[in-house]
């Protein structure tokens, strides 16, 4: 994960050995946004961070160590994902049933990160109940009680082409009667519009009223991730953001973009197929993944 902008910062301070100091400040900088931008950090972000960078560097004086460029960069990295306060722990929650919806455009893994999470909660013992509120694409049913199959959690579902609202609304009374901890709510990434969408997405909230909404964002398609997100949240209110397929070639400077352009939280990083594939985000975590 993260290899192309972990290698790239390693060969910059691999560089100059320790103990050196670095001759032209203009050139560490450029290096370093093209770094950021080859990584997928939109410009704006990757301006940010350089000109903090070097502020740093002109107040620690002329002289200054490559290895004290890394510990700048790093710290610059924290402030920027310290900005907008971490998600909120879905572990600890104080409402029940805690309804989750998962929105996003078809094909960014909100089901498959459905799973995850309805696994994630479950390993802490938590109890589960996901609603198939994905009615339109065919197979979506289908997919996600195979899932819930799989992880034996129950999938509240009605026929294809059925209202998501209702399905949604089922599963929440389901959980009431049967005292289930967590409703996590699929759905639909296309429909015959992207304005059907939209108003379909606006209607499951205003009817499950989630506690938590959450955005599922592909990683591999890097810059519009973030343009698709923007959109959505013109539209329609949401919490935090799953960034999936970071186990692929995805660069993962999404994560800078997400949390300095949208101001939301990353919540869960999304790294293969598998239930397993679900990493908590963590700043520290991400900064001592790209910046070795
Ligand atoms: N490698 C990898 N593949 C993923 C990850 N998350 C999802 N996928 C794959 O991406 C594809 C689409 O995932 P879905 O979960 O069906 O996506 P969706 O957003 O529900 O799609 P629609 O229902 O069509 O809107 C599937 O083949 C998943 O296995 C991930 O973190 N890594
Ligand atoms: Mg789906």
């Amino acid at each position: 994960m993260f290899e192309g902008i972990k290698n790239k910062f390693s060969n910059l301070f691999k560089k100059l050995p320790a103990g050196s100091e670095i001759i032209r400040r203009d050139e560490v900088e450029s290096t370093i946004t093209n770094i950021l931008l080859e990584a997928d950090v939109d410009y704006d972000t990757a301006q940010n961070i350089t000109q903090r960078l070097d502020r740093k560097i002109v107040k620690s004086g002329r002289k200054i160590e490559m290895e004290l460029v890394k510990e700048y960069l790093k710290e610059t990295i924290n402030e920027v994902l310290g900005e907008i306060p971490p998600a909120d722990d879905i572990l600890n929650v104080s409402k029940k049933p805690y309804v989750i919806l998962f929105l996003g455009i078809n094909g960014t893994g909100k089901t498959t990160t459905i799973s995850k999470v309805a696994n994630y909660l479950r390993k802490n013992g938590r109890r589960v109940v996901l609603a198939a509120s994905d009615t339109f694409r065919a197979g979506a049913i289908e997919q996600i009680s195979i899932l819930g199959s799989n992880l034996g959690v129950n999938v509240i579902k009605h026929t294809a082409g059925s209202d998501p609202s209702a399905v949604a609304f089922d599963a929440i009374e389901h959980a009431k009667a049967r005292d289930i901890d967590y409703v996590l709510v699929d759905s639909a990434g296309r429909m015959q519009t992207n304005k059907n969408l939209i108003d379909e997405m606006k209607k499951i909230k205003r009817v499950a009223k989630p506690d938590l909404t959450v955005m599922v964002l592909d990683s591999m398609i890097g810059q519009d991730a973030y343009n698709q997100a923007e959109v959505f949240m013109n539209e329609i209110k949401f919490d935090s953001v799953v960034l999936t397929k970071l186990d692929t070639d995805a660069r993962g400077g999404a994560v800078l973009t997400i949390v300095h352009q949208l101001k939301k939280p990353v919540l869960f990083l999304g790294t293969g197929q598998g239930f397993d594939d679900l990493i908590k985000f963590d700043a520290n975590w991400y900064i001592d993944k790209i910046i070795p």
